[in-house]
């Protein structure tokens, strides 16, 4: 009887599955890119899932260190990573603490240089948070000038029946 052993290997496969595409691994190339190097982080602000790797492909002489939430171009203590490498190295480091931290290069001037960034750990992402209506939408029933309601459509005009107004205010609505 093979056949009941396939729901259970589905399911460790779906498992397995599931996990190799949630966790990702991004790329900072550190010191510029391996064709323009420079004292940057390319890119030098990464938002990232918890579980993701940064893996930092140095392109000279430089250290990816974490830095102090207070100064930047200082060590943070405790820190959660701090590589030392040259061209052609490469450093993952898997976040599984959400958080902002910041990175730098601990050669002297480098950080002064520009050589700095921010890696967020698990951060919703800012792009979509500038809904700025606050409760200016359509108005649906403009008030009655007098209070009476019932002929505020057409001032003068013979009494509307209900029907009449409802219609007249969906219509309004609409052309609004
Ligand atoms: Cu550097």
């Amino acid at each position: 009887m093979q056949l009941t052993h396939i729901p259970l290997i589905s399911a460790i496969l779906g498992v397995a599955m599931t996990g190799s595409t949630m966790a990702a691994t991004h790329t900072i190339d550190v010191g510029g890119t391996s064709s323009s190097p420079a004292l940057t982080f390319v890119p030098s602000n990464v938002n990232i899932a918890v579980g993701d790797t940064v893996m930092f492909a140095f392109n000279g002489d430089h250290t990816a260190s974490q830095g102090s939430s207070g100064d930047p171009c200082s060590p943070a203590s405790p820190s959660e990573f701090d590589f030392s490498g040259n061209a052609g190295q490469n450093f993952n480091h898997t976040f599984n603490t959400a958080g902002s931290f910041n990175m730098y290069c601990k050669i002297p001037g480098h950080c002064d240089a520009g050589m700095k960034g921010v890696i967020l750990v698990g951060q919703a992402s800012s792009s979509s948070s500038s809904s700025s209506s606050s409760g200016t939408g359509p108005t649906m029933s403009p008030p009655p000038p007098y209070g009476s309601g019932a002929s505020f459509l057409t001032p003068g005009a013979k009494p509307i029946t209900l029907g009449c107004l409802l219609t007249g205010a969906a219509m309004f609505a609409i052309a609004g």
